[in-house]
């Protein structure tokens, strides 16, 4: 059987990882794939429904942090560890419900995701050769340039944590006005907007620094293709999965393999 196509959303705490999750999954379902959800948060509160595998099941931050008599950082750094330990039975539930496509929603602390080693085995350990990592632009930062900037260096430095191919993604797009959600996007596919932006912005006293930060962005910038997705009115989902799709490499397999069932 071909390996799964593996999709890991991440981002900033509240950029709206869990919703995009659930309305991605919905969607794909919908749209007649076959896929998985996992919660990989063990401090995730959203209860129950929705995780065909939950990382809940085997640790738990609120235990930790109460058998451990540690804070909630301190319990999710030990939680990583934890998890890692039991990753190959993990593994193993996801792989047992076969599904084409495997949905990830990773820790709402992504500097305890992305920065941990244990998070670095996980990751290895469940990722394939078909594997993505979603990240998640959240409108709250991106909307000013500054913030913007820090997010492109931010999805940057986790592409080089985890040596996947990336797919950045705007969050919560029904959040901007037209105006702004333009200019956002405006800054992703032209460089330069962003550095005139960035200038206008703040008269840096540290033109070396914004000038070197602009040729990193400039180079980055045109690879970044933000795609602009709304868990609440289901913008963008569709181009979330092709453009996964071209991750994947099979710009072949752009129809569902499954027809929707009629159950
Ligand atoms: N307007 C709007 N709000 C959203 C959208 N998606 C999420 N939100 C809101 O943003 C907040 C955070 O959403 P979550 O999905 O919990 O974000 P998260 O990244 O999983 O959060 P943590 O796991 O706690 O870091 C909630 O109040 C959501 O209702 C969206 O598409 N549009
Ligand atoms: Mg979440």
């Amino acid at each position: 059987m071909e390996e799964p196509g593996t999709v890991y959303f991440t981002g900033t705490a509240g950029a709206g990882k869990t919703s995009l999750v659930r309305a991605f999954a919905q969607w794909m379902r919908s749209s007649g794939y076959d896929v998985s959800v996992v919660n990989l948060d063990p401090g995730s509160e959203s209860e129950g429904d929705g995780f065909d595998v939950d990382i809940r099941e085997w640790v738990r931050l609120s235990d930790v942090e109460a058998e451990y008599d540690l804070g909630p950082n301190g319990a999710q750094v030990a939680a990583a560890d934890m998890i890692a330990l039991k990753i190959f039975d993990v593994k193993q539930a996801i792989q047992e419900l076969k599904a084409d496509y495997v949905l990830i929603d990773t820790p709402g602390q992504i500097e305890l995701f992305a920065f941990r080693e244990a998070s670095k085995a996980i990751v290895d350990a469940l990722s394939g050769d078909r594997s993505v990592v979603a990240f998640l632009f959240d409108p709250s930062l991106a909307r000013t340039p500054g913030g913007f900037v820090a997010l492109v260096m931010l999805s940057a430095t986790v592409e080089f944590r985890f040596r996947l191919p990336m797919v950045n993604v705007l969050a919560k797009s029904d959040a901007l006005t037209p105006d702004q959600l333009g200019e956002v996007l405006g800054w992703s596919d032209e460089p330069g907007r962003l550095y005139d932006a960035v200038s206008r912005d703040a008269p840096s006293p540290d033109v070396q620094l914004s000038t070197e930060l602009y040729r990193a962005i400039e180079t980055m910038g045109p690879l970044l293709g933000l795609v602009p997705t709304s868990a609440k009115d289901g913008t963008g989902l569709e181009s979330v999965y092709q453009a996964c799709q071209r991750v994947f490499g099979g710009a072949d397999d752009l129809e569902p393999s499954h027809a929707p069932s009629n159950e």
